[in-house]
């Protein structure tokens, strides 16, 4: 039977390559996002309504959320795959100095709208035997200056992640927690308030991660044998690494 995966935050960078990626593997798709025109484009990119479904909302709203998914066709009611990609950071600025509204637009999309469409779709994911993939990040686990919030939002994830394996043990569902580093798509200029200069320049001869790559990673985590969970991966470009510690000295 053909398999169904629902992907978050599917109008661009990773949740778009993972899209076309699962499609160009033979499964059907469910996109999620908030802009009505790129998931219209979207769909018919990757080969129109008999293989992608688009839903349109705000996952930050949770009667959004819930409609949503209410409203999904017979067709594409079986959910194999729930692709949690949907996130975003905003700034980089210290935390003494950032605006509490940007703090609490990462809280509310990077966890609650996570934890809900996860909430949401468990019991479908169960029968299925299905997959979770939730996309965390490196500053899941390490810190740096201005990871703040974001930062404690991904650690969220990937302990989300684990917990929930331990909860759906026995279920057959399997869970991964996907930790990139430096990426190259629109999730910088998000973050940046859209400064295109301040995106070429933390591009600049860095060769970073595409989101072909996480497709890639998504994939192959999705195609491996029903027994195997892959807990997660850290995963960076080869010239993203660490520094050292800082120490003010007075
Ligand atoms: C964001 C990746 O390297 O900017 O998730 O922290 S990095």
């Amino acid at each position: 039977m053909q398999k169904t995966a629902l992907i978050t935050g599917a109008t661009a960078g990773f949740g778009d390559a993972i899209a076309r990626r699962f499609v160009s593997e033979g499964w059907k798709v469910i996109v999620t996002g908030r802009r009505q025109d790129r998931l219209d484009a979207l769909v018919q990119a990757l080969g129109g309504p008999q293989i992608a479904h688009p839903l349109c909302f705000d996952i930050r709203d949770e009667a959004a959320t819930k409609a949503a998914v209410e409203s999904l066709p017979a067709s594409f009611a079986r959910i194999d795959a729930l692709i949690n990609n949907a996130g975003l950071a905003r700034g980089t600025a210290p935390a003494q100095q950032c605006d509490l509204d940007d703090w609490k637009a990462m809280i509310d999309t990077n966890i609650t709208g996570l934890v809900t469409m996860t909430r949401l779709l468990l019991d479908r994911l169960i029968e299925t035997r299905g997959l979770v993939v939730n996309l965390a990040s490196i500053a899941a686990h390490w810190p740096y200056p201005g990871g703040n919030v974001y930062g404690g939002t991904k650690a969220f994830v990937r302990q989300f992640s684990l917990g929930l394996r331990s909860d759906l043990s026995g279920k057959g569902v399997r869970v991964t927690s996907i930790e990139p580093g430096l990426s190259e798509s629109e999730f910088t200029l998000v973050r940046t308030g859209g400064d295109q200069a301040a995106y070429d320049k933390l591009y600049a001869g860095a060769d970073p991660l595409q989101p072909e790559d996480i497709a890639e990673t998504v994939y192959w985590v999705a195609a491996l044998p029903a027994h195997i969970n892959i807990n997660a991966i850290e995963i960076m470009p080869v010239s993203q690494s660490w520094g050292p510690l800082n120490v003010h000295r007075g």
